[in-house]
């Protein structure tokens, strides 16, 4: 797509005018991101659809979260456009980077499976399938990270739905959502009398394929009232109640996760969940039946991808529309239904499991509960000519079990596809998970390891390290990464060598600046970068590496000589806000990081940053400049993991344990440049059958109980001995230590100090990083999505 100068210009001019400017140069910074991605995205509005002839299945991603991170760059250079746009607005004194500075951060999303639904919509642009995501338009984010005295507070994250440049509102695409309400059945025809109607609006964003025509939309539902505002009430001067009808709609997407430790939360986002789904099917079905196409014939052209349990009232609503709305029979209904949805599991943590209270689900969803309990009635005659009388896996399998709704089991039963997101995750999910419905049903079950997009995780975030492969590679290498295996010539090159190095280190300069800017904390970009970038999660144990930290500190003040690599160790990570535990390891690690930080006897051997408010854009800042990876999952609870891939594929050697996809990076990679410790999922299992005591590992470990003193006694605390009581409770014999950060501890160590060994070989630790680049190739979103359509999407039907 040739970039029209001409046409650009007019689009700006017309965005300045809007805020009553006469000239560009009256534009405050923050005005000039919203009039730049406003032109652009009027001119992709206006751009013509690419020819939409294809015999691909098109992919409906509904998802509850997107964590697309920042546009504006991002589509300049999927576009192609970025240095011309670049070179116009020079004529204004701007430069693109300064307005890219000003861009918001859109919070659609929590953590890894909204990253990696971010990047699968790159990737299906990218690889020509068709597809539109499906979201919802949250108001506020999950929210703002700030640290008061090294604890966390959540500050609302208004991320400016309101104004965002990017969106263009779908007016025509508006569809009603009913709730609550009865069902009526008249001579045997059930009729659902809902409460209430709600408008879900569509807000579509768009995803630009990388250099080759196609622009996809992410559709966000944003929820509405059609009568909004009440003028009788006002006129009778109840001012406050004259609009709460708009106050009552509008608060479905307030919010992302609301709070559900209690019961209207729990409410609010089972609504959440149905609006999204009920807006989604309804516009699928919409485009189905507009081109033409008889409702039977809905899975020849469309596939439902379920991101993990939280659409699954897609699949009761798709049931109801075709048996109320469409009056097929029942059979014919579900014959539809299971050839159209795919569900993709993302955790074998049973809390994460979802399950719904029946009554609420029948109080919000009369209609849509009786479909359950019908499909579970027919899942009991398959189970029971299984199993006869076996009442036991009858408890597992049931849909309903105990007034609960299993969300995953809905998915399973009635989709034609499940699949886990790594190798060994996938193996788990048949293994420990579903193991009576896989020998119900083997051929529903796949693996696709994640992927992540190298559009945005090499090219955008690394520009340098992008131009110095397109410089030594003779193909494109950015839509087909198998390409960076031909580096692998270049891991002993010395000029090669010295570039890659210079550039790792330029980032970590780059970053350097910012962390002085944006904490005050100086650190040394000459230290080895060690970095942990994930959700604050007990399994993932932030709280092992903490630990290591600690027993650094205490070698360098007891032993000033000590020959330690210097090492800068930066964390980035939210914790839910309910949760006591998470919270109380970023503040123990923000303590920690006081202590040594300030310590003048250690100086700049080492230094640990806690990076707040972690987000997409902090990712694209410290993935360029990592040297170390740090994914260290207890085995066998990471379902993928997909920070591991972007870090690798920047050069980032990983130390980790045998989890998710830690497990196909060391594959690829090669056990020499990977440093690999720690219980495996059978030593875990192992462990945990003979009765694991975390005292134990303690008593045999001198080093392990110094360390454990120091944060019980004080040190960190200035002598209180309870700050850290969640953190020492969990690691005690009482909190049982569930996640055995004690038992991996000495084998982290090691592993540790061999990666201190190759960092005093720079040759071996550049090459290395090389061998990390060139052999990540497989980690592309764009094989991912491949991947999904061979095994599953274009699957013989
Ligand atoms: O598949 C994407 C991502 C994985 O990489 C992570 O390993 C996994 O923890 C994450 N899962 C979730 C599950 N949430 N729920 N429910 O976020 O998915």
């Amino acid at each position: 797509m040739k970039f029209d100068c001409t046409r650009f210009k007019h689009a700006l001019t017309r965005q300045w005018r809007r805020f009553g400017l006469h000239d560009a140069q009256e534009m405050t910074p923050n005005q000039w991101w919203q009039a730049l991605s406003g032109a652009l995205a009027d001119m992709l509005a206006e751009m013509p659809a690419p020819p939409s002839a294809t015999p691909l299945r098109h992919v409906n991603y509904i998802s509850m979260e997107f964590l697309i991170g920042r546009l504006t760059g991002n589509n300049l250079l999927n576009l192609g456009w970025y240095d011309e746009v670049n070179a116009a607005l020079a004529e204004w004194n701007i430069t693109l980077s300064d307005v890219e500075a000003c861009e918001t951060d859109p919070a659609l999303g929590n953590g890894g499976l909204g990253r990696l639904a971010a990047c699968f919509l790159d990737s299906m642009a990218t690889v020509g399938q068709p597809a539109t995501g499906y979201g919802l338009n949250y108001q506020y984010g999950l929210f703002r990270q700030h640290f008061v005295d090294g604890a966390q507070q959540e500050m609302p994250d208004n991320w400016q739905r309101d104004s965002y440049p990017w969106f263009n509102h779908n007016a025509a695409l508006t569809v009603p959502v009913h709730l609550g309400g009865k069902v009526i059945t008249q001579n045997s025809v059930v009729r659902w009398e809902p409460a209430v109607q709600i408008l879900g609006e569509a807000w579509d964003l768009p995803v630009v394929g990388y250099q080759n025509g196609v622009t996809q939309p992410l559709r966000l539902w944003q929820a509405k009232h059609a009568q909004p505002f009440n003028l009788q009430r006002f006129n009778n001067g109840d001012f406050l109640r004259a609009e709460q009808p708009g106050i009552e709609a509008e608060k479905l997407t307030k919010v992302l996760y609301p709070n559900d430790h209690h019961d209207n939360g729990k409410k609010l986002r089972l609504m959440q969940q149905y609006f999204q789904c009920a807006c989604s099917l309804a516009d699928i079905l919409r485009r189905h039946q507009r081109a033409g196409r008889s409702i039977a014939s809905l899975p020849d052209y469309e596939v439902i991808q379920l991101n993990d349990t939280h659409p699954t009232l897609a699949i009761p609503e798709l049931m109801r529309l075709l048996l109320d709305e469409h009056a097929l029979s029942w059979d014919e209904a579900w014959h539809i239904t299971q050839r159209t949805f795919a569900y993709t599991n993302h955790t074998l943590m049973p809390e994460a499991l979802e399950c719904w209270d029946v009554r609420m689900v029948r109080a919000l969803l009369p209609r849509h509960m009786l479909i359950i309990t019908q499909l579970n009635a027919q899942l009991k005659k398959q189970v029971e000519a299984h199993w006869p009388g076996d009442d036991a896996t009858w408890a597992k399998l049931a849909l309903v079990h105990n007034n609960q709704l299993r969300m995953a089991n809905l998915c399973v039963t009635s989709g034609f596809a499940v699949n886990g997101v790594a190798a060994l995750h996938s193996q788990l999910v048949v293994k420990d998970l579903f193991p009576e419905y896989h020998a119900l049903w083997p051929e529903k079950f796949h693996n696709v390891t994640n992927g992540i997009t190298p559009r945005r995780w090499i090219n955008q975030c690394n520009p340098a390290l992008a131009v110095l492969i397109t410089k030594t590679l003779d193909q494109p290498w950015l839509t087909d990464l198998d390409q960076l295996k031909a580096l692998e010539t270049y891991a002993d090159h010395a000029a090669f060598q010295a570039q890659y190095r210079a550039i790792k280190q330029q980032n970590k300069v780059a970053l350097t600046q910012w962390i002085a800017e944006r904490t005050g904390i100086k650190v040394n970009p000459e230290a080895m970068f060690d970095v942990q970038i994930k959700r604050l999660h007990e399994y993932k144990r932030q709280h092992l590496a903490l630990l290591h930290i600690i027993a650094l500190w205490q070698t360098l003040v007891s032993d000033p000589q000590a020959n330690l690599t210097p090492r800068v160790v930066l964390f980035g990570a939210k914790a839910a806000p309910g949760y006591v535990l998470a919270k109380n390891i970023i503040y123990a690690i923000n303590k920690v990081a006081a202590t040594i930080n300030n310590d003048p006897r250690i100086g700049d051997r080492l230094k640990v940053v806690f990076v707040p408010d972690y987000n997409v854009s902090v990712a694209e800042r410290l993935i360029p400049a990592a040297d170390l990876s740090e994914q260290i999952s207890t085995a066998g609870k990471e379902a993928s993991g997909t920070g591991n891939m972007k870090l690798a594929l920047n050069g980032a050697l990983t130390i980790g344990t045998l989890d998710g996809a830690n497990v196909e990076i060391a594959e690829q990679v090669g056990s020499d440049n990977i440093f690999i410790f720690g219980h495996t999922v059978d030593q875990v299992s192992a462990l945990k059958a003979e009765g694991y005591s975390p005292d134990a590992w303690r008593k045999k470990d001198a080093q392990l109980d110094r360390v454990l003193k120091a944060l019980e006694d004080g040190t960190f605390s200035d002598g209180d001995v309870t700050a850290f009581e969640p953190l020492l409770h969990s690691l005690s014999a009482k909190g049982g230590d569930p996640y055995l950060v004690l038992a991996d501890f000495r084998h982290y160590l090691n592993a540790q100090a061999q990666a201190e060994t190759l960092w005093a070989d720079q040759h071996g630790w550049t090459r290395a990083a090389i061998l990390n680049t060139a052999r990540c190739g497989m980690f592309s979103a764009d094989r991912a999505i491949r991947d999904y359509q061979q095994r599953i999407w274009q699957a013989a039907r």
